[in-house]
């Protein structure tokens, strides 16, 4: 039994969607991205920087969405997301998370948060441009990864794929960001995911409101 300490719109979906695909029982704990709104205690406790995902089992937990994919994977080895330490494809595996965790991620970071990259309101808003920037780089970068793969991995879908999901979900035009269109490689496995029931239940308010029911 797990507990996700939990907010719509974050990492935690991406770990919630594993929870799922696992079929492992798991309970939500409501917390908020909010940064005017406290935490729950028991989150700060395990992790006082107060972001989610935070998850915890018997008397344990932990935080950091990457790390709780490779545990939650290397745990449940049966549901088959992710190649075993002794298969060929463990190394793209752990590559490609660790480039979404502190590459892909930052960049989203320097545009949501941009207050925790520089020093003075002033320079706010130049750094949420490099922000919107480095996405480019970096979702290009995978897209250029990915190429004619079916899934990131190659053939084989992965927990890596739910991960590329949950970051385009991230992606907001209104916030100038670039579209998945510029990244049609990345936009063929997110819309493959995407079909999973899995992320339908788990992210099915997003998809009302960002998908046209008549495509
Ligand atoms: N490196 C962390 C980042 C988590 C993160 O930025 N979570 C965001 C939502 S996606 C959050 O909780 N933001 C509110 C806050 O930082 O207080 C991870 O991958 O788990």
């Amino acid at each position: 039994m797990y507990n996700l300490f939990y907010a719509d719109g974050s990492a935690a979906q991406g770990v919630r969607v594993i929870l799922e695909e696992i079929g492992v029982t798991y309970q939500l704990i409501q917390s908020t991205i909010d940064m005017s709104a406290p935490r729950p205690p028991a989150q700060l406790a395990i992790n006082p920087n107060g972001w989610v995902p935070v998850l915890t089992w018997g008397d344990k937990g932990m935080y950091e969405c990457a790390a709780i994919t490779v545990f939650l994977c290397d745990r449940h080895p049966e549901a088959k997301l992710a190649p075993s330490i002794d298969e060929p494809q463990r190394s793209l595996f752990l590559q490609t998370l660790v480039y979404f965790s502190n590459s892909v991620q930052t960049a989203f970071q320097t545009n949501y948060y941009p207050d925790r990259f520089v020093d003075t309101c002033a320079e706010e808003p130049s750094a949420q441009r490099r922000g919107i920037r480095r996405l480019r780089e970096t979702w290009k970068v995978i897209d250029g990864q990915i190429a004619e793969n079916k899934w990131v991995l190659g053939e084989r879908f992965s927990a890596v794929d739910i991960y590329l999901f949950m970051l385009t979900t991230w992606l907001a035009p209104s916030r100038g960001h670039p579209t998945t269109d510029e990244f049609p490689n990345v936009m063929r496995i997110a819309e493959a995911v995407m079909s999973r029931p899995s992320v339908q239940l788990v992210y099915s308010d997003w998809i009302a409101a960002n998908t046209n029911p008549e495509m």
